[in-house]
């Protein structure tokens, strides 16, 4: 492999981390660029919190608590339990270690520091090789129209746990929001190998990328293969409702809808074994398809799914007649 050679993975919450960190394992050290997902961010207890971000900074930096996937192993939450006793809200789990990262992110954008700067910066300082960006410096925020209301992201998401039926979802600011600086050049760098869109839920952890103005064309426009994983595995999610937001949009929740969503900006797919009779039906919508164990519970599985995906995105990028991606 050529060192000069660069990655850049699209991802969200839990399943876009593991995968990023089998990517960390697989690659040399700083030669991919994690892209995360900032619309789950909120401000809470006048903290700004940015889920996805220490989600993928705890877990590249091996901190993060394996039974939860987010949040920092064996923290305890003695500051929640005194929240909670002076009845202040305690349904959003912060850990008494965590705070310190909320509480000097908060600190530090107070002080008109950029959230990109910050967050490379407390990645640095947890020995983190990876470039984490956030996918804009500017405020971005997942909102959900449900048969409860409007609601914000983690309301929806934690406090409700995902009941609400989603009947629209809306990226409150990515129009106006300017993307990850130093991206528009990293996709038009002739180093970019390939770009991997994490097995995270696509609407709420990857659209709200795609939102970002010109991202799309840019992503069609870059000469690097772009392989996306799908979150799901036999119609259901291994985490979290991207099944049943595809069931509540009226989409069939199976490998096919997840190809389809993200179809014009894709040259490979990757579904589960379990799923590889979809694998010809995806086919014939001219993206090379490959099954493969996507069921990411230790390490090993973690550096398997990421070997499938850049060996899928290696043998796009030389593959010199690969069908031409749809624009637009
Ligand atoms: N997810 C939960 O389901 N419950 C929580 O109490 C919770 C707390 C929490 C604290 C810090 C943090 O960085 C993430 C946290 N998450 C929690 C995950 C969060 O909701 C993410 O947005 C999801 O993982 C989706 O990306």
């Amino acid at each position: 492999m050529s060192h000069d050679e660069h990655w850049l993975l699209l991802c969200g919450g839990v399943g876009g981390a593991k995968l990023a960190l089998g990517l960390a394992h697989e690659l040399p050290p700083g030669s991919l660029t994690v892209l995360v997902n900032t619309g789950d961010d909120f401000r809470h207890l006048g903290l700004w919190i940015s889920p996805d971000l220490d989600t993928v900074t705890y877990t590249l930096a091996g901190l993060v608590n394996p039974a939860t996937g987010w949040g920092l192993a064996g923290d305890t939450f003695h500051c929640l339990e005194g929240l909670s006793r002076l009845s202040g809200p305690d349904w959003f789990r912060l850990g008494d270690r965590d705070l310190a990262t909320h509480l000097e992110r908060t600190r530090r954008l107070a002080a008109g520091e950029r959230l990109g700067s910050i967050t490379s910066d407390l990645a640095s300082r947890l020995g983190v090789s990876a470039r984490i960006w956030p996918m804009s410096d500017d405020p971005v925020a997942t909102l959900l129209h449900t048969d409860s209301g409007l609601l914000e992201f983690q309301d929806y998401f934690v406090r409700r746990q995902a009941a609400p039926v989603v009947r629209a979802i809306e990226y409150h600011g990515a129009s106006e929001a300017g993307p990850a600086p130093g991206l528009a050049n990293l996709l038009k760098d002739p180093g970019l190998a390939g770009i991997i869109i994490a097995p995270s839920n696509p609407w709420l952890s990857i659209d709200p990328i795609l939102a970002l103005p010109g991202l799309r064309q840019s992503l069609a426009d870059a000469r690097a293969p772009v392989v996306a994983v799908s979150p799901l595995i036999a119609g259901q999610a291994v985490k979290g409702p991207s099944a049943k937001i595809m069931r509540e949009l009226g989409l069939p929740p199976d490998a096919q809808g997840i190809a389809r969503h993200y179809l014009c900006l894709l040259d490979g797919f990757i579904l589960d074994d379990r799923d590889e009779a979809e694998a010809a039906g995806i086919g014939l919508l001219g993206l090379e398809t490959v099954a493969a164990p996507t069921l990411m519970r230790s390490l090993d599985d973690r550096r398997s799914l990421a070997r499938v995906a850049l060996g899928l995105a290696r043998r796009l990028g030389n593959s010199i007649g690969r069908p031409h991606r749809q624009t637009g």
